[in-house]
């Protein structure tokens, strides 16, 4: 018995299902990651990749009345205090849910729109290099989680404004499940409306972290090399032909841009000191001061130098050598420890990881994660247990002595990666010690957890120059600002009080730098993310953001990066309470720095 009914409908189905693919294979593209059969990563089904076709006139930006003209030569940006000003409770929400999100400040951020210029932070010698034209075409894959969306988009127009076409294959953009819906309706419609034709966007049907998110975003490539870029960057002149240069000449090598930082409350992009990577046996990525011996070749700072590690978020890599060299470790989760893995097994493994200081990139360095991971898990930890058992050989009695609690901790197979070590016929970890960090001590000290921005400025600011010192004297209540409790109690805050014109505890230095310090003391700062919280003293950590404030015109307080100004909350309460408030110009809000 056959039945021609079933063979019919069949190849009808077939049929159908060959014409829709035919009809939408520009649009849709399939295809499996190559995850080796690591436990908990299933094996799957990848999301379509939207892709726009049609390049069209440029994208009309948005108005941006607040930046003044840039003087190019200047290291930092000039960017008008009033970018972050809050003029209404909509602004207000804006800034408050943007650092919950984000922990950066997204008015700012939205103000500057999708484009600006930023301050060519170079060394000038590096205006004079050239580099070939015949270089390998690019492809920059940038996964993101819970992005903001002018972050994201920013970093992707930076590139494509300051990248020559011929070299940029294309951007691949993978979103790991992110929960904001501006993430999947917006992006999308912009990317589609604008037609941005170098932009793919693929969408992680599960989260997967930073590690398998850029796994994913790498398959899906087809340029020569492949450069990974966080998503809240900005690529600064002639950014890529150096790193390529880098590539061409010996495809082993895995080079770094210098990473210029991005300051989370202003925006204000700045050069970065001239460091390289190193880590401690916490497993903690380090910023290091570089050995005098490689910078002093013949063109100084503007040679590229050996880098023992990576800070993880922006490198580039030949592709071929990227997927030879094993990728990632797909069983590593979310987030941390993937690049101190990668920059051992580069090393250890026959190629050479480098800074490219002509190179410049800009990242948003945030003071804290706004995300976790699901299930609450520590994800470095377990990370860094893996790397460790891989790479380390008995050195991970270093890591685990700091650790203990981690000695009977899971890690999960390891089984694949420990072949591939074989495989690739790497070298111990005593060699890289010896040769590629030799400075680096055994039996170390522990260091911190979060990514900081290269030397955190933490610049003495009694070296800024004075510009005014006094009493901070409110001209609705005739009170002074000074300590509630202590002026050397960290944390304190601020009330106005009875003047004492004798007590120089009650003295504020103002300086160049925009501090406001008190009894040449604590710095008066103001916390980034709960606009409502009244101002307090904390220790000076001269970066501006938190605690740059401008003494305005009409009197006025400004705090910069909360973009409100100070005022006495009741002026009949004998407690003297102040707090941000939007800038209205009323008498509570005005205040005279004054002998
Ligand atoms: C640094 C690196 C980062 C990564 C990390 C260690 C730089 C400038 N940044 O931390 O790239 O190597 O150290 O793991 O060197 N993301 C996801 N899914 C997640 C979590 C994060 O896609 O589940 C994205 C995130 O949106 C961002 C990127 O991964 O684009 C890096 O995350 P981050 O910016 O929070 O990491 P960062 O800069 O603190
Ligand atoms: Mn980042």
């Amino acid at each position: 018995y056959f039945c021609y009914g079933c063979l019919f409908s069949s190849l009808l189905w077939t049929f159908l299902l060959f014409i829709y693919f035919n009809l939408n294979w520009e649009k849709y593209t399939f295809s499996n990651v190559p995850f080796q059969g690591n436990p908990g990563v299933a094996q799957k089904f990848q999301p379509p990749v939207i892709q726009s076709h049609k390049w069209l006139p440029e994208f009309q930006q948005h108005g941006t009345p607040f930046i003044k003209p840039i003087n190019k030569e200047l290291k930092e940006i000039e960017l008008s205090p009033e970018l972050g000003r809050i003029f209404n409770e909509a602004d207000q929400e804006i800034r408050d849910m943007g650092y919950q999100k984000h922990a950066f400040n997204v008015l700012i951020s939205n103000r500057l729109g999708y484009h600006r210029d930023i301050p060519d932070t170079r060394d000038p010698k590096c205006k004079e290099k050239s580099y070939p034209t015949d270089l390998p075409s690019a492809s920059v894959v940038i996964c993101f989680y819970n992005e903001a969306i002018s972050a994201l988009l920013r970093t992707v127009h930076s590139i494509l404004d300051r990248t020559p076409a011929y070299l940029l294959h294309e951007i691949i953009l993978v979103d790991d499940r992110s929960d904001f819906i501006e993430l999947k309706d917006e992006l999308e419609k912009y990317i589609d409306n604008n037609q941005i034709k170098k932009v793919k966007l693929i969408r992680n049907v599960m989260r997967e972290g930073l590690i398998r998110g850029r796994m994913v975003g790498s398959s899906h490539a087809t340029g020569d090399v492949l450069v990974f870029l966080d998503s809240h960057c900005e690529v600064n002149e002639m950014w890529l032909q150096p790193l390529l240069t880098l590539i061409k000449e010996d495809h082993h090598s895995v080079v770094c841009p210098l990473i210029d930082i991005i300051n989370a409350d202003t925006l204000i992009y700045s050069s970065s000191p001239i460091v390289r990577g190193g880590f401690n046996w916490g497993l903690h990525f380090k910023w290091d001061p570089v050995p005098v011996s490689l910078l002093n070749g013949p063109e100084g700072a503007t040679e590229p130098f050996k880098s023992p590690t990576m800070a993880g978020g922006l490198f580039a890599i030949n592709r071929d050598y990227f997927n030879k060299l094993g990728q990632y470790d797909s069983g590593m989760d979310i987030w941390g420890g993937e690049n101190l893995e990668i920059s051992f097994r580069i090393w250890m493994c026959g190629g050479q990881l480098k800074i490219v200081p002509c190179s410049r990139v800009g990242h948003i360095f945030r003071k804290w994660r706004p995300y976790g991971s699901p299930g609450g898990v520590d994800t470095m930890a377990y990370n860094s247990l893996r790397l460790s058992h891989v790479w380390m050989d008995e050195y991970k009695e270093q890591y685990l002595s700091l650790r203990p609690d981690l000695r009977k901790q899971n890690y999960g197979d390891i089984s694949e990666r420990l072949e591939l070590r074989k495989k690739l016929n790497c070298t111990s970890f005593k060699w890289y010690l010896d040769n590629v960090y030799p400075e680096m001590k055994i039996n170390g000290l522990n260091g911190k957890a979060r990514m900081q921005p290269p030397l955190f400025m933490n610049k003495n600011p009694k070296r800024s120059k004075i510009l005014q010192r006094g009493r901070l004297y409110n001209l609705q209540t005739s009170k002074c600002l000074v300590a509630q409790k202590y002026p050397d109690q960290k944390g304190g805050i601020v009330v106005v009080k009875e003047c004492d014109w004798t007590d120089s505890n009650q003295v504020w230095i103002y300086n160049e730098e925009h501090d406001l310090i008190l009894a040449n003391l604590l710095c008066l700062d103001m916390s980034e993310t709960h606009s409502s919280d009244s101002p307090r003293l904390m220790k000076c950590h001269g970066s501006g953001g938190s605690q740059h404030w401008t003494l305005g015109a009409n009197n006025s307080l400004y705090q910069i990066s909360a973009g409100q100004c100070l005022k006495v909350i009741d002026p009949d309460n004998p407690k003297g309470y102040v707090a941000m408030a939007i800038c209205d110009g009323s008498r509570s809000q005005q205040w005279k720095l004054d002998n």
